[in-house]
């Protein structure tokens, strides 16, 4: 029997934390691999749980914790290059690379390594795993996908090590190089692989892949060129069989447009699982499309116990709402925002995403911005930007700063947000400051 193993890279970043976070691409892989009948193993570098290498307890975000998130084992480590300017620490998150090792020495010789990638600007702890995992078995071919590997793939291809760098779906990449390796195989559908996982507190579920909106900031197109749903029996049997094998209630949603055509889609959904009578939570992490929340809808989340609810906004900004956002409008919030009310959710619930560090953003738009949201009675959530390759903001963004074509570390959310001097660092501390106090004054602290 051929075997595989499957690895989620560390991560090298300013911050990081758990929020639902799982190697889902990864899962997906693996489910197509042992599908075509490959022995599959995986070394999630993220794993909170080893028990050589456990994650500290997290001080903060008690709200969040008891939803199944938590912080990551992390190490300082020094800022590379082209971040020396930002007045920051840096963290390497995971497990630490002597255990790594050790992990990878204890395993028999893989025929393929499969490693994936999120964040483009995340690259250097794919580095990192690709070396080690090439220093243990330097024989094996390491096949490179994920987001970063789809995004810039030229930059892996050039820098990665791997032996081969595959850009989008790898159910589909996967399948063609293991029939390159072990002949035919029947295509399936497929249930992300979450029993290779050691300990899983929540469960991530994709119920479409794609959004047809097109924002000029958003990479769903070059990810996802097509707009696909899921059949609703399969996904709500998925949500079952999932959260009752792996004994998790909290489940969360990864679609970029999962309240579309909403009544052949998600409500048949919900209202199949209240049937069901599985007493789940869910969550959307993701920012929900706000225009899609009618009055029914923020009933049925209401109902079907949606007690992470997130919307993306971005801009009060008519002008930018026209321009680079096909999604939403002023007045669509302030309904949606009621609308939720009505449905028995507090302030506090209702989160909503406002985007900072647009290029040509300046701090007065995120200042009405926050200053709206807090006026519709939502609880602000500042998202940072973070530019791109393959959308129409990224190029705007590179002629402001060029190097961001050639250096995915540029592209970090925490880099947009505070390079460009001690002003913009000021005016964005600032910013902050004042989406909190909003915050604070919506619901005042018990
Ligand atoms: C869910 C999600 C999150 C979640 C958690 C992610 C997780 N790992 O679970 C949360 C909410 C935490 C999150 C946060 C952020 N996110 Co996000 N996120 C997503 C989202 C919507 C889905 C990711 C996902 O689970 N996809 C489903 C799986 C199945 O897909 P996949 O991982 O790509 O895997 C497939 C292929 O890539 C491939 N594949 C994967 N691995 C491998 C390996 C091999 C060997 C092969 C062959 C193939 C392969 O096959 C898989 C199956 O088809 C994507 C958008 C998208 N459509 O992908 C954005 C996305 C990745 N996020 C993005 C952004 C901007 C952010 C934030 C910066 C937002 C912000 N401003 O705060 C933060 C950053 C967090 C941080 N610490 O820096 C950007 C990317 C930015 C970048 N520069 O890379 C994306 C692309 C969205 C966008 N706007 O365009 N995110
Ligand atoms: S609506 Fe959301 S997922 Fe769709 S393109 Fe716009 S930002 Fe991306």
């Amino acid at each position: 029997m051929k075997r595989a193993l499957l690895i989620n890279p560390p991560i090298h970043d300013f911050t990081a934390f758990d929020l639902w976070m799982k190697p889902l691409g990864l899962l997906y892989v693996g489910a197509a691999m042992e599908t075509a009948g490959w022995k599959v193993d995986l070394l999630d570098c993220l794993d909170r749980f080893h028990p050589d290498c456990p994650a500290p307890p997290t001080k903060t975000q008690p709200r969040l914790q008891q939803f199944g998130c938590g912080n990551f084992l992390s190490e300082q480590i020094p800022r590379p290059k082209p971040l020396a300017d930002v007045p920051r620490s840096y963290h390497r998150y995971g497990l630490s690379p002597s255990v790594i090792q050790k992990e990878l020495a204890r395993r028999p010789i893989p025929d393929l390594i499969a490693v994936t990638s999120m964040m483009t600007y995340w690259y250097p702890g794919v580095f990192e795993i690709i070396r080690l995992a090439k220093e243990t078995f330097p024989s094996v071919p390491v096949f490179l996908g994920g987001v970063y590997a789809t995004l810039c793939r030229d930059h892996a291809e050039r820098h990665s090590g791997a032996d081969r760098v595959l850009a989008g779906p790898g159910e589909l990449g996967m399948m063609d190089v293991m029939r390159e390796i072990s002949g035919p195989i029947e295509w399936k559908s497929l249930t992300p692989a979450y029993h290779l996982m050691r300990r899983v507190t929540s469960v991530n579920v994709l119920t479409s892949r794609g959004c047809p909106f097109g924002c000029t900031y958003c990479a769903s197109r070059e990810l996802w060129p097509r707009f696909v749903q899921r059949n609703a029996a399969e996904v709500v049997n998925e949500i079952e069989t999932l959260t009752e094998r792996l004994g998790v209630i909290d489940v969360a949603f990864c679609d970029d447009a999962l309240l579309l055509h909403a009544k052949s889609h998600i409500l048949p959904i919900l209202r199949e699982l209240r049937k069901r009578k599985l007493a789940l939570r869910f969550h959307t992490p993701n920012g929900l499309h706000t225009r899609m929340m009618d009055e029914e809808m923020a009933l049925e989340l209401r109902t079907s116990h949606f007690v992470t609810i997130r919307l993306s906004f971005e801009t009060a900004s008519e002008q930018r709402q026209i321009d680079s956002m096909r999604k939403i409008s002023n007045d669509d919030l302030r309904r949606v925002i009621a609308n939720l009310l009505g449905a028995g959710y507090s302030h506090r619930e209702i989160e909503v995403y406002v985007m900072m560090g647009l290029p040509g953003q300046d701090s007065g738009e995120v200042e009405d911005t926050l200053q709206f949201v807090h006026d519709c009675g939502g609880w602000i959530k500042v998202a940072q930007y973070s530019p791109i390759p393959g959308t129409e903001e990224f190029d705007r963004a590179a002629a402001v700063n060029p190097a961001i074509r050639d250096e995915p570390l540029l592209h970090n959310k925490t880099v947009f947000a505070v390079a460009g001097g001690p002003e913009r660092f000021a005016s964005f501390r600032r910013l902050k400051g004042l989406a909190n106090s909003l915050n604070r004054r919506l619901v005042p602290p018990a």
